[in-house]
């Protein structure tokens, strides 16, 4: 067990909360322009975030490994193209100890508040532990899937088995012989299912929408190319670009039905061609259009359905008994384990609920964000000065890596307070205008999408808006993200006698 340091400072330059991706960027971002003055706050007791947390048989990055890393570290030597979470984990913990971020992190406290103080300019963050920290920055890089979503369906809580979620998977609990139902088939069960499916006698997948599945292009690197992208850097990054431009044109679909139909067409003969039996065929095939959720890939996932002791139920689920599942028809199924691959709470207004945060006079976001969480390119919110978020709403993807967008935004963020140093101003807030005006150009932009085509997904809020995804291409975002717009900002200097 690695020494933990959980006291606070009274005073430190920037607090980012979350160890994650995000925040290790950050970070690092920070120590390389010499901005040494940071304290990362991680409720948990490890880094890695997403990383950390989500250890679920299969479990692995649907992004390709060298494109799903920093765009600073070498690493040469990933065993596969999609590397499993296990891998990833490591190569955070690596990278932690490359730039010694260990020390500048504080374990296993909880952010509950954050106040700024217009006078002084100063934030205020506080733990529940009761722990207080003043900062002239305030980073939030707590990631948009992190609290696990447990459904509200009737007489879960009487359950007499095991429950457990995707995220919180259970390794002391042996699963050979359980008889089990998993509900959900996202991008988490679709990797789980097929891994535990030979050990278990029965598993019943709840499907209450199905997803469309296509194939990964898996494969292991090979002694020889981990030894070329070794020796050269240079091939090695011209790899990256290849994945990074083949990934982007993933974004096609989104915006042309003509294209969503041929990925549609190739994505339905993949599903006759790996499901034997025409009738969980026809239910596992989705009636919405590709791309309205999250294309999900996996070479495993429909072949699973084809052994004998996997049950697809899509009659939806009116009830949980002490050792069963009713569903809607009124068909019980006895299970003695119960998995949640139900996803996560996505909607900040969801997972800040118990997190009192208080910008400029006026500013509570709960209440700012009563309609819908809304950013300036997804990272700074008016009225929350020198306050600023990495993968904020409409700053998330489905179709390429997110590192590109943290880094995109660190840069940012970056240069947001290189600028108020340089113009001797002690908050930068950025205007109501400039914000409104983004966030009308971002849904008028996704109406125009596949995203809008008459699926529910968690890119959306309860009222259908589109709040997670950004809706161009990623050069475009990091286009916007290379250099801060300045007539975008109030730049304020308080005064003196009050600070
Ligand atoms: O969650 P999800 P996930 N009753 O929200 C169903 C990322 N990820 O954990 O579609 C019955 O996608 C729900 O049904 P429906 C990735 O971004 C990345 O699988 O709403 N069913 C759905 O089928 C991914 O998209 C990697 O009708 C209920 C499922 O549960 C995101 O994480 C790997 C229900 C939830 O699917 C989340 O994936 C894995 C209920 N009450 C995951 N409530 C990478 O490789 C929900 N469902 C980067």
């Amino acid at each position: 067990m690695k020494e933990m340091n959980n006291t606070l400072p009274k005073y430190t330059d920037t607090v980012i909360i979350g160890a994650g991706l995000g925040g290790l960027a950050m970070g690092i971002g920070m120590q390389k322009k010499g901005l040494n003055d940071y304290i990362i706050i991680e409720k948990s007791t490890e880094v890695g975030g997403t990383w950390r947390d989500n250890s679920y048989p299969g479990c692995a990055c649907d992004v390709q490994s060298h494109l799903y890393s920093y765009s600073f570290t070498n690493k040469s030597d990933w065993t596969k193209r999609y590397a499993p979470w296990n891998e990833i984990q490591q190569y955070i913990l690596d990278t932690v100890a490359e730039y010694n971020v260990r020390p500048n992190i504080r374990f296993g406290l909880e952010v509950n508040s954050a106040e700024f103080d217009e006078k002084s300019a100063i934030w205020t963050v506080g733990t529940a532990d009761g722990q207080t920290v003043q900062c002239r920055y305030f980073v939030l890089a707590t990631g948009p899937l992190h609290v696990p979503q447990i459904p509200n369906i009737p007489g879960l809580d009487k359950f007499k088995g095991k429950v457990m979620h995707s995220a919180q998977w259970d390794h002391d609990y042996d699963l050979k012989g359980k008889k089990v139902a998993s509900i959900g088939t996202g991008g988490s069960a679709i990797q789980y299912v097929p891994e535990i499916a030979p050990d278990v006698e029965q598993i019943d997948v709840y499907q209450r929408t199905a997803a469309w599945v296509i194939p990964r292009d898996e494969r292991p690197y090979s002694k020889a190319s981990k030894w070329v992208f070794n020796k050269f850097p240079s091939l090695r990054r011209l790899y990256r670009s290849r994945l990074y431009f083949t990934n982007e044109m993933r974004v096609w679909p989104i915006f042309n039905p003509a294209i969503a139909k041929a990925v549609e067409f190739f994505a339905k003969r993949f599903i006759n061609l790996q499901v034997k039996d025409p009738q969980v065929r026809a239910k596992l095939t989705p009636d919405y259009t590709i791309g309205c959720k999250r294309i999900l890939i996996s070479n495993k996932w429909y072949k699973t359905f084809n052994r004998k002791n996997v049950g697809l139920v899509t009659d939806g689920i009116s009830e949980i008994r002490e050792n069963s599942i009713v569903d809607k028809n009124g068909v019980e199924r006895e299970c003695d384990t119960i998995i949640l691959g139900t996803g996560f709470i996505v909607d900040p207004r969801g997972y800040m609920d118990k997190f009192n945060l208080k910008g400029l006079p006026g500013h509570d976001i709960l209440e700012d964000w009563k309609d819908g969480a809304e950013a300036y390119l997804g990272n700074t919110v008016t009225g929350y000065p020198n306050m600023f978020e990495l993968v904020g709403p409409n700053s998330g993807l489905g179709h390429n890596s997110i590192i590109f967008m943290i880094e995109a935004q660190v840069h940012y963020i970056l240069e947001c307070m290189k600028e108020a140093k340089n113009r001797g101003v002690d908050y930068l807030n950025v205007k109501k205008t400039a914000q409104d005006q983004f966030n009308e150009e971002i849904q008028e932009r996704i109406k125009g999408s596949v995203w809008t085509s008459g699926c529910s997904s968690w890119y959306q809020q309860s009222d259908g808006k589109n709040f997670v995804l950004w809706p161009y291409s990623t050069l475009e975002f990091w286009k916007r993200n290379k250099s801060v717009v300045t007539a975008h900002y109030d730049w304020v200097k308080v005064d003196a006698a009050t600070k």
